[in-house]
């Protein structure tokens, strides 16, 4: 089990040098402009959009997610 954890960590330092950059991989649920913060920006856009190109699952991780 240790010796599959530290393999895991070996690939993730792979992947992580391998992206070039500070960028996190994934992406903050709920950030719909794309800043790294939700926000009360991100909440207009998903409401502008609303049953559009978002729903109540976009508002609902906007709200988890709110300050991040
Ligand atoms: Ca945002």
């Amino acid at each position: 089990m240790q010796k599959l954890a530290e393999t895991i960590k070996a690939y993730r330092g792979w992947a992580w040098s391998d992206g070039g950059g500070p960028t996190p991989p994934l992406t903050l649920a709920g950030d719909l402009n794309g800043d790294n913060h939700v926000d009360i920006a991100d909440l207009r856009i998903a409401i502008a959009g609303f049953s559009n190109l978002y729903n109540i699952y976009s508002i609902s991780e906007i709200i988890g997610n709110f300050g991040k």
